[in-house]
């Protein structure tokens, strides 16, 4: 196991002082130690990560330096497009340290949405001409190396990073004063859905509590779909589901969710499908992989929802107005509602016990 606060010193004594990405569990123990210790002008976790990759690309440009892309290999399809025209060797050339979480790494049980990617992680990278190396106990050579190699060949450079390689690094979880917490915020939408209503609902722990839900009022599971991976996606399939049925179509998404890909939102709105009710849990933070921040603290989301073509924007932290609210999606076909609640979890909460196969089926045949 590495000593994630001497990993990162050792980062910093070598000149790497900037850092971007989206958080994930794998490296939680990391994400805290460069929240704690970054100025926040050097930390900046992006809206996906292939803004990441572009803005260590910004970043060496203005300071000739190698910044640190920190990330799951769920990202890598994201970071595919930055990396292969704009990093790349044949266009413009631009060093990064890539830091990759391997979620379902070959050999190891893990979710059913990290198994292909686990798979495929290595020779992602191998097809995209980007050498790396596993990350092990001798990271101060491994990264010695990957700075000499990055800056003899101006290159990106991965050190792919498997479970349980860093040790244990805490933050205390950002003050709240909003009462709920997401799973009683999810069983008050769940009281007021009808059996006919269906949701969509965003990856994370978001999904694992409808499931449990579900589960504890022995209601099954085909009227959700649980968005379980490909973040940041949910209500772009909301839409495409509203599509085909005269059902109301409920999207439940995360604030991290909505920031990966927020343009879904524009088109979303400039269409408004008249069954698609869009609900957004803004806990301000990617609370699923270790509660760091998301910056929609800082930005005025009724503003853009309302600049989106939402005539009307529910703002609730409460259960009395959640349950107004869900009355209100119902009725207009221009309205969304915005859910507040604080950070935290149950430690055992648990993840879906059937297949996302099954789920789609059921959700299918209930959809005839
Ligand atoms: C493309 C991609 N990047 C990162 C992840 C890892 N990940 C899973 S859930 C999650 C956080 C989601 O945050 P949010 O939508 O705000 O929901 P919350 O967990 O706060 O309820 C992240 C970063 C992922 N699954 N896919």
């Amino acid at each position: 196991m590495i000593d994630t606060k001497q990993f990162y010193d050792f980062l910093i004594e070598s000149g790497v002082d900037f850092f971007a990405g989206v958080p994930d569990s794998l490296l939680a123990n990391l994400c805290a130690c460069i929240k704690e210790n970054t100025p926040a002008s050097n930390n900046i976790i992006t809206a996906n990560e292939g803004n990441a990759v572009a803005m260590c690309a910004g970043y060496h440009l203005s300071t000739g330096k190698c910044g640190v892309v920190y990330m799951q290999n769920s990202g890598e399809g994201n970071i595919v497009n930055p990396l292969l025209s704009l990093a790349d060797e044949d266009v413009y050339s631009i060093p990064m340290l890539l830091l990759i979480g391997w979620r379902g790494e070959p050999g190891k049980h893990d979710e059913p949405q990290h198994v292909k990617q686990g798979k495929v992680t290595l020779s992602l990278l191998e097809a995209m001409g980007v050498d790396y190396a596993v990350l092990d106990d001798n990271y101060k050579d491994q990264l010695s190396y990957a700075i000499k190699y990055m800056n003899e060949n101006s290159k990106p450079y991965a050190l792919v990073i498997k479970k349980g390689t860093f040790s244990s690094y805490a933050i205390a979880p950002e003050k709240s004063d909003y009462p709920l917490l997401r799973e009683q915020a999810l069983e008050t939408i769940i009281d007021k859905l009808s059996p006919d209503d269906i949701i969509v609902s965003t990856t994370g722990k978001t999904s694992r509590e409808i499931f449990e839900i579900r589960e504890r009022r022995n209601e099954g599971h085909a009227n959700d779909f649980l968005t379980v991976g490909s973040m940041g996606h949910t209500s772009s399939i909301a839409y495409g589901v509203s599509i085909g049925t005269d059902k109301n179509v409920f999207c439940i998404d995360g604030d991290g969710s909505f920031l990966m890909h927020m343009g879904a939102m524009a088109v979303i709105g400039a269409n408004m499908p008249k069954n698609l009710k869009y609900i957004l849990n803004d806990n301000q933070a990617h609370e699923s992989v270790g509660g760091q921040p998301t910056c929609t603290a800082s930005i005025d989301i009724p503003s853009i929802m309302k600049a989106c073509g939402f005539e009307k924007v529910i703002v609730a932290a409460d259960e009395i107005s959640i349950q107004d609210g869900i009355e209100i999606l119902r009725a207009s076909n221009r309205a969304c509602m915005i859910i507040k609640t604080r950070q935290g979890s149950r430690d055992d909460l648990g993840r879906p016990t059937t297949t996302p196969i099954e789920n789609k089926t059921a959700l299918m045949e209930k959809l005839k």
